[in-house]
């Protein structure tokens, strides 16, 4: 049996949705793609979803041949045709296939994939108790090199720096960016809470802007906390009165732990748990 994937046009059986070993996207890494939720069968945040990954694609000149809203659909029709409830969808698009050699104009046929799956979470008790963290010696990529904004194929600097993270027992790491200030994990946001103020570093830190983050910001904006998008150091977070992270797969996890350091009182903080509440809602109605 196995799953149905779409792949540009067609919802093809998992074994025969196959791509061409010159596409760019496996040569170079050369492509975009989106990790999105589905709670209950809804695409969740699917709009700012897909408006993320045509501008993943303006950024590095790939024109994705669908309109938006054909992706969308696709997306939808995909997720159907599983019986995903709550699950994962992966859509890629890659630079389609061409010559050997980095010259996009030898290329042709972007391939759009769209994998409806389920994600494993972290442990429970990452969520319970909360999650201990490192700083790896990987940092971000250099904005000026690459912007970490592009939710690109190539994904090797947050792996490496994950594997520092796994070499040190922990499930993530945290990353610097060249000037040493927080960036953020290496597929997920960082939020501190001092003071009653919720901060976050700015998405000109270095940092994918992620939907997850946004929506974080959002619902605390609409609740009436205090919100700061400011760089920030690791001494910020080692005296920070609570720390979380957010991500599409790990939706909002409590940090008790950096370095070794304690971060507030060492358990899940009261905003995270009001924040992950607001979350929680958000996810069963769909969109803002
Ligand atoms: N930073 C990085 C580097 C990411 O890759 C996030 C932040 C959080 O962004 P969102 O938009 O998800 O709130 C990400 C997202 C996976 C996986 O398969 C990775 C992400 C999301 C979903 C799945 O490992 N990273």
């Amino acid at each position: 049996m196995g799953l149905k994937v779409f792949i540009s046009g067609k919802l093809l059986d998992q074994a025969d949705a196959t791509i061409s070993v010159f596409d760019h996207g496996l040569l170079y890494g050369d492509g975009v793609f989106e990790g999105i939720r589905t709670y209950g069968g809804k695409v969740f945040l699917h709009d700012e979803h897909i408006e993320r990954l045509y501008e993943s694609a303006k950024a590095i000149r790939l024109v994705i041949p669908m309109t938006p809203a054909a992706v969308k659909k696709a997306v939808e029709e995909t997720v159907a045709a599983n019986g995903i409830k709550d699950g994962y969808i992966r859509l890629v698009v890659t630079r389609g296939s061409g010559e050997l050699g980095l010259d996009i104009r030898k290329t042709s046929n972007p391939q759009v994939i769209v994998i409806a799956s389920t994600i494993s979470l972290y442990p429970s008790d990452t969520y319970t108790k909360g999650m201990n963290l490192v700083t790896a010696s990987t940092i971000r990529n250099h904005p000026g090199a690459l912007s970490a904004r592009i939710k690109s194929l190539n994904y090797l600097n947050n792996i490496l720096a994950r594997i520092e993270g796994t070499d040190a027992g922990m499930v993530e790491a945290l990353m610097l960016n060249h000037k040493g200030e927080v960036a953020e994990c290496t597929g997920d946001n960082i939020f501190i809470v001092k003071k009653g103020v919720l901060k976050t570093p700015p998405a000109d830190a270095g940092i994918l802007e992620g939907i997850t983050r946004n929506a974080v910001l959002r619902l605390a904006r609409q609740g009436g906390y205090p919100v700061e998008e400011v760089a920030m150091t690791r001494h910020d977070i080692y005296t920070a009165d609570e720390c979380f992270l957010t991500g599409t797969a790990a939706e909002i996890v409590p940090v008790v732990t950096l370095d070794g350091r304690s971060i507030g009182d060492g358990k899940p903080g009261s905003m995270t748990g009001k924040l992950l509440a607001m979350f929680k809602e958000l996810t069963v109605k769909g969109s803002f």
